[in-house]
């Protein structure tokens, strides 16, 4: 740790900054009203423990509560930074600017975008609040690895007040065609924003295209290769934009999937459902890019048409709670609700549901049996940046059976070619290939599954934090001298 020199800085710098919205912590409440604070789950934060084990790090995000942000503290191997929002923050910064403007656009606009001009103001003051955070935090020389669409400014803003740190950013969701992005009235100083950073990945190459043309479509940027020269915004840097697909955590997962204990609950979950010959599963956020709706629209017709028997097959649906304020979620809940209780009621028998869903939240384990169990793991978004689940069911697949359905508008698509991959949209392909991976022989589905196993466990959630470090320690140069602030997109003005 390099000690502070400043009496304004904390009492320590580090050289290793992660930036996300929020920490990898969720605060827990006791019976007796102690706190204490529990690790997320998730290949990020196991991603992240590996490389801040030989690294001077420390975490900077909101804690997940409203109101006056915790003193810095340690937590899972680290130091825990938290940022402060206050109520009307989460509303315009989080819930609206990030998933109720840049969501539905970064997804294809499944749902129509909100633009408002008070949740993009707050959206830059709570970019600002991060990377001042930041600049205090970061040592003399520090890497800085940004996260995600909700901290798209944070980068130049940081560039600006300290030019010496190394900053990249990843985007853990699809960056859109220029025609969808171009809706956006501050998409100039959204680019610019990003634009302080030395090097962005992206999930696919398509994603990093898309942030290239847009660069050049909407900033008149020169662009050569996948290097963009930004001589006038940030002081004369160049940025590299490449594709650096996000995995799982193979090892732990496949070790999680072989204990006894798991087994054991796959095998107690099949049995408490009647044994049903075929147990479909999807595991999801409820969110309106998933293509639950679909998925269901695919099954229900099956079982109408007798292509499947309710009461031996049955679809288990965890629909984990995510953004219940937000109006298109609060629809897609009463739409996904509707469709799984008309099909429980027109097709299960008793001890045997056509239907198992679940609108909770559950721990590794379980999650880890239930992928165990599953004959057919349904992965059918409209549009995901990667979709972690469909690389889960592959590392907790130790068997080599089980068959993967997955859609082809998910960035997992375009290395996980084994799969049995969909068109969403296409309700008579989506049945056709539900009913092909159901009635797979268990050589093709071996034959499959070992390709992919090989594919993840090459391809892990540690490379690919390593690939992202690599290419930042060698994108193109480091500025020299301080940078103007993003400019203001005079267009909202109008909006
Ligand atoms: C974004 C992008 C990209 C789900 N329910 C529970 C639970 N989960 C875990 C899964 C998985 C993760 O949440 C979900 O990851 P996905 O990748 O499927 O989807 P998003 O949440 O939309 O993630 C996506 C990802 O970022 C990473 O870059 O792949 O495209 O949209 O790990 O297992 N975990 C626990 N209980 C649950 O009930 N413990």
């Amino acid at each position: 740790m390099a000690d502070s020199a400043g009496s304004s800085r904390p009492s320590s710098t580090f050289d290793f900054v992660i930036a996300a919205n929020r920490l990898p912590v969720d605060r827990v409440v006791d019976e007796d009203g102690n706190v204490s604070w529990h690790r997320s789950p998730g290949g990020l934060v196991t991603a992240m423990e590996s490389v801040m084990a030989d690294r001077d790090g420390v975490w900077v995000g909101w804690s997940g509560e409203a109101g006056e942000a915790p003193e810095p503290f340690d937590e899972a191997g680290m130091r825990l930074h938290p940022v402060p929002l206050s109520e009307d923050e989460v509303q315009a910064y989080y819930e609206g600017f990030s998933n109720d403007t840049l969501w539905p656009v970064y997804h294809d606009v499944i749902v129509p975008a909100q633009f408002h001009r008070k949740w993009w103001n707050v959206y830059r003051e709570v970019n600002e609040r991060f990377a001042r955070t930041l600049a205090e935090v970061a040592a003399e020389g520090a890497t800085v690895w940004v996260h995600d669409y909700q901290l798209q400014l944070v980068p130049a803003f940081l560039r600006q007040l300290r030019p010496d740190v190394r900053i990249g950013w990843f985007d853990h969701i699809p960056f859109p065609p220029v025609e969808l992005f171009a809706q956006i009235p501050w998409r100039a100083a959204i680019l610019e924003g990003l634009l302080g950073a030395d090097f962005l990945g992206f999930q696919r190459p398509g994603d990093a295209g898309n942030f290239l043309r847009a660069c050049r479509h909407i900033l008149g940027m020169t662009v050569k290769g996948d290097v963009i020269h930004v001589g006038k915004v940030t002081g004369g840097h160049d940025v590299r934009a490449a594709c650096v697909p996000i995995s799982v955590d193979f090892r732990s997962m496949d070790e999680l999937a072989r204990t006894p204990s798991v087994r054991a609950r796959a095998r107690e979950i099949r049995a408490s459902l009647g044994d049903p010959s075929l147990l479909l599963l999807g595991i999801d956020r409820l969110d309106y890019t998933k293509g639950i709706r679909h998925r269901l629209k695919a099954y229900e017709e099956l079982l109408k048409d007798g292509s499947l028997d309710g009461a031996d097959t049955t679809f288990i649906q965890i629909a984990t709670p995510s953004r219940e304020r937000i109006d298109a979620y609060i629809d897609l809940r009463e739409h996904v609700e509707g469709a799984v209780g008309r099909i429980n009621g027109n097709y299960s028998a008793i001890g045997s549901p056509a239907m198992e869903y679940l609108h909770q939240a559950y721990g590794r384990e379980e999650l880890a049996a239930l992928y165990l169990a599953a004959d057919v793991m349904v992965v059918t978004p409209l549009r995901d940046g990667m979709n972690l689940v469909a690389k889960e069911y592959i590392a907790c697949r130790h068997d080599n059976g089980g068959a993967l359905l997955l859609s082809e508008f998910t960035g997992a698509a375009e290395e996980l070619r084994e799969a049995f991959l969909v068109n969403p949209h296409d309700i008579v392909g989506l049945k056709r290939a539900i009913l092909d991976a159901a009635h797979a022989s268990p050589q093709e589905r071996s034959r499959r599954m070992k390709a992919l196993r090989r594919r993840v466990r090459r391809n892990d959630v540690q490379h690919w934090a390593g690939a992202f470090l690599d290419a930042l320690e060698a994108a193109p140069n480091k500025p020299v001298r301080p940078v103007r602030k993003p400019t203001r997109d005079h267009t909202h003005e109008e909006h």
